[in-house]
């Protein structure tokens, strides 16, 4: 036969589980404990008002810029749930609510955000990698973590996040074919979230799924609504429980949306429509999680309002003890630590100099 058509091993499904409107495929709800259910969803509520609040901080000129996660909480909280505490996350920039699930001190987010590298730094016994900014460039390391994983027999997994628009990078495609060619113990979480700063999805790639990526290189691609808790949760469960037992790598397209803007820098008014907006808000991930925890008798309109009282102090405090460190920590020389071993000697001499630069700017204050 001249020509037959190949089976790609793998088919690309959408899962959905709970709809926009909050209604919920039964048949597809998954077992997860009322704790859980309510942890999960502090935290989504939790990062969304914090958002809210870095985005006022940064229009005061209180703290720099940083990429709101409104919007994506499902998506992030949903897939991180999953993880055990020694699994390894490993995340781009727009991820604080994941980080804020696996133990990332609010203070050091907003430490981070003001300029205070003391913020950036992951405790030693959470296994995250600091946030990467270069697009795409952390999947190679989260590779890399993964094979070393494989390499020692160890039982953990690792969770790597990204947008749609890193899916163009060479990175990221280096990323997929080692972590399939060597059934590395990893999942690719893309957040198609729809933009790339002002680059639209269509303009991204040709193919109708992100997820569809995934069958070139050999390992099962899913695209999941990324605004639904639950899908998202199962979707990451059915890939962790893949990568642990030794089954290799999968790639899970969240399809979200950016809610606000792509950093603080930047105007999406220039560039999308308020209709688009409007859709998606009406898609927003938390309020369709209330739903279905309301229609579950876990919580009622009365506790939300609670929370959300508690949720605001604890936001304020969060400033306060910022603002205390802030006054501690801060020393300029420090941006010439943490990124050579050994330095070279053309920044050593521009070291020295600003360090001589400082010390004169003193004497003249104080003088
Ligand atoms: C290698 C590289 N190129 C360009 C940039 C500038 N940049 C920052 S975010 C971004 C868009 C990323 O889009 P996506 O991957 O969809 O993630 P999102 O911002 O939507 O979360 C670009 C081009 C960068 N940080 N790194
Ligand atoms: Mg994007």
């Amino acid at each position: 036969m001249p020509r037959k058509k190949f089976e790609p091993g793998h088919d690309v499904e959408h899962l959905s589980i709970l709809d926009e409107k909050g209604k919920l495929d039964s048949r597809l709800e998954p077992e997860i404990d009322d704790e859980l259910l309510l942890k999960m969803h502090r935290t989504m509520l939790f990062s969304r008002r914090f958002d809210e609040a870095l985005l006022k901080w940064q229009r005061q000129g209180r703290i720099g810029t940083f990429a709101p996660v409104s919007g994506q909480e499902a998506a992030q909280v949903g897939s991180a749930a999953v993880l055990e505490e020694e699994d390894w996350m490993v995340p781009a920039f727009r991820e604080f609510a994941a980080a804020v699930w696996r133990g990332t001190p609010p203070v050091g987010l907003l430490l981070y955000t003001a300029g205070y590298n003391e913020g950036g730094a992951i405790p030693e016994e959470q296994h995250d990698l600091p946030i990467a900014i270069p697009v795409a460039s952390q999947l190679v390391h989260a590779v890399g973590i993964a094979y070393g994983i494989k390499y020692r027999e160890r039982e953990q997994v690792v969770l790597t996040y990204f947008g749609d628009g890193a899916t163009s990078e060479g990175d990221f495609h280096e990323a997929m074919n080692m972590a399939a060619v060597f059934s590395t113990p990893i999942v690719f979480v893309c957040q198609n979230n729809q933009w790339a700063i002002s680059v639209p999805r269509e303009k991204q790639a040709r193919s109708r799924t992100l997820a569809q990526r995934a069958l070139a290189y050999g390992m099962p691609g899913i695209q999941v609504d990324g605004n639904d808790l639950l899908a998202v949760y199962v979707a990451t469960q059915e890939a962790v429980e893949r990568a642990r037992a030794g089954k290799g790598p999968t790639l899970i397209e969240c399809v979200t949306y950016r809610l606000s803007v792509h950093t603080t820098a930047d105007d999406p008014g220039k560039y999308r429509s308020e209709k688009e907006v409007k859709k998606w808000e009406k898609r927003d991930p938390i309020p369709r999680f209330q739903n279905y925890l309301g229609n579950k008798n876990l919580l009622s309109k009365d506790e939300i309002e609670k929370l959300e009282k508690e949720i605001k102090e604890e936001i304020q405090g969060v400033w306060h003890e910022t603002e205390k460190q802030m006054e501690r920590l801060g020393d300029p020389m420090d941006m010439f630590e943490y990124v050579f071993h050994e330095m070279p000697p053309y920044l050593e001499e521009q070291r020295d100099a600003y360090a001589e630069f400082l010390k004169e700017r003193k004497e003249n204050h104080d003088g």
